[in-house]
């Protein structure tokens, strides 16, 4: 197997014992390394690189080396004051001293520090859960906040810019094969109506750029309740993972999509939509989470489009996933049949649930921001 003569590729001392796929990631191949000394086992964390998806992994790199430089520095810095042990992952060199190993498909590997004692789950059920994932995101913001965006690459252009999926989803829909798969199913046709009774909103956070509302920061980018890890032991998040997408946005990008993850207890790939909820207890737990580090750095304007990412960053994913079945599932890797129209039916449903409670969520904004 390719992953294992490249698993000992990296600076990492000690005999590769095993190799193992973990995570769910919808884009990247993650494993767990296992090598072993005389005295010590070493575990990293591998990846291929989707180059479907990221066109340019150096560039991936470069930002995930500079951003962790940068936030380590802060973590140190903050340590004697902090309640808690934050970590992130860190880039292990390849023994050529590169951040990633080409292999001979020109496949692009690399290997990250493992944080060791943790657990990360699928969704969240209790508010104590949603406060740390809350908190996770803030404190990451907060950590690269100063970091110069002029110093990052836009490593996947387009990247939650609403209205630009829409105009895909367009061409997709005028297609042979979209036309065959919504002709063949009347929840497919339900989703278009869906989708087409919302065309008026989605340029809603964009338009709050160009009129200068709201600015371009650095941010995360994928902050889902399965990239923030939980310390076994406390139940405190310690780090969020996943920094392939860390790049110049607007930090409502990263809000809403915690908040669409981590607040609807029956997760992303449920098939029962009955189940399927903006739960407003875990949402006050995230929110109150969040604030106690990003009270600092959120302006007044961007208080204001707070609620509107939530419903946007939401009905966004929902597009996406219903395009990409639409288009014969090219982007996020699937394991059944129908699984990208499962997952846009999900993330629909919630948008609707976030519509319904749109007045007790801006409530509970209020009260807190
Ligand atoms: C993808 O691969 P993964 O699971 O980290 C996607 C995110 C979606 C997420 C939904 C680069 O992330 O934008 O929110 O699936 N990442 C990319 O589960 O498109
Ligand atoms: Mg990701």
């Amino acid at each position: 197997m390719i992953a294992e003569t490249i698993a000992t590729q990296f600076d990492v001392p000690g005999r590769l014992v095993a190799l193992e796929p973990i995570g769910s990631g919808n884009v990247n191949d993650t494993y767990r390394v296992i090598l072993r000394t005389t005295f010590s086992e070493e575990q990293y964390i591998l990846q291929r690189i989707n180059q479907t998806v990221f066109k340019d992994p150096a560039a991936v790199m470069s930002n995930m080396k500079a951003v962790t430089d940068h936030a380590h520095c802060r973590i140190q810095a903050e340590a004697d004051e902090a309640d808690r042990i934050w970590q992130l992952p860190r880039v292990i060199s390849a023994l050529n001293g590169d951040d990633f190993v080409i292999d001979g498909q020109g496949e692009y590997w690399r290997a990250l520090s493992l944080i060791a004692s943790t657990t990360n789950y699928e969704k969240v059920s209790i508010p104590e859960h949603a406060a740390e994932a809350g908190l996770v995101l803030g404190h990451f913001q907060r950590i690269i906040s100063d970091f110069p965006i002029d110093g990052l690459e836009d490593t996947l252009p387009g990247f939650h810019i609403t209205p630009g999926y829409l105009r895909q989803y367009d061409g997709i829909v005028d297609s042979d094969g979209a036309q065959q798969r919504l002709s063949a199913s009347s929840e497919a046709r339900r989703l278009h109506n869906f989708v087409t009774e919302r065309r008026d909103f989605v340029d809603v956070l964009e338009s709050a750029l160009e009129r200068g509302d709201l600015q371009l920061r650095p941010i995360h980018g994928d902050p889902k309740i399965t990239n923030v890890m939980i310390d076994t032991f406390t139940g405190k998040g310690t780090s969020i993972v996943d920094l392939d997408t860390v790049k110049p946005g607007l930090i409502h990008y990263d809000f809403g999509d915690a908040v669409r993850s981590s607040c609807n207890p029956a997760g992303e790939e449920t098939t029962d939509l009955s189940e399927v909820l903006l739960d407003l207890d875990l949402f006050e737990a995230l929110v109150r989470g969040y604030l106690k580090e990003a009270t600092g750095f959120l302006t007044e304007a961007d208080k204001t489009y707070l609620f509107d990412s939530i419903r946007l960053i939401t009905f966004e994913l929902g597009l996406r996933f219903f395009a990409d079945y639409l288009a014969g599932d090219i982007y996020f890797k699937t394991s059944y049949d129908g699984q990208n129209l499962n997952r846009a039916r999900v993330q629909f449903s919630l948008c609707e649930s976030i519509e319904a409670r749109g007045n007790k969520m801006r409530e509970i904004l209020e009260r807190h921001c």
